[in-house]
């Protein structure tokens, strides 16, 4: 049986840009994704806070915005069969000290410091992706085609 192919959003969050951004990229491609869009940004604060406005009535919401303006992201668009699940997979669990336990070859278990600052973003389903990327990357169609491997890495 195939899954469709499907798009996820990801995002490299600003702790881990500067030491495991080339690492997880490699990790990505290794997985079998393509990186259809690629974007290197820092958020505003309106973006963050938009972005993440399911979260608004949290007590970590200022902390969780504050952070994701604190330094450049990486955003993906990334593309699969069975995307969503697998890059929530990729990634493990939100809190890296679970992950540690249950997913101690996830991406987070690896990579994140704390429930706050831990490393990756990925859509929960295929309707927050859709609304997600077209939030970040706006009208344009995204294609299948793999950025990585011709060297685009900043379209
Ligand atoms: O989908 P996830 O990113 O795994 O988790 P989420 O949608 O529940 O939360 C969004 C982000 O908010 C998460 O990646 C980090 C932050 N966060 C979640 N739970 C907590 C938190 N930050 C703090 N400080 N404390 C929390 O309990």
């Amino acid at each position: 049986y195939f899954f469709p192919k499907q798009q996820t959003l990801a995002i490299i969050k600003p702790d881990s840009m500067d030491e495991h951004r080339e690492e997880i990229l490699g990790e990505i491609r290794a997985g079998g994704f393509s990186i259809s869009r690629l974007k290197e940004t820092v958020l505003s604060r309106d973006t963050a806070e938009e972005f993440y406005r399911e979260h608004r009535d949290k007590p970590f919401f200022s902390q969780l915005v504050d952070f994701m303006c604190s330094g450049p992201c990486m955003l993906l668009v990334l593309t699969k069969e069975n995307a969503v699940e697998e890059w929530r997979s990729m990634m493990g669990p939100t809190d890296p000290g679970l992950a540690q336990v249950t997913a101690p070859g996830s991406l987070r278990a690896r990579f994140a410091l704390d429930i706050l600052h831990n490393s990756l973003h990925g859509s929960s389903n295929q309707e927050h992706a859709k609304e997600k990327i077209h939030f970040l990357f706006g009208d344009i169609i995204t294609s299948d085609r793999d950025l990585t491997s011709n060297g685009e890495l900043d379209p």
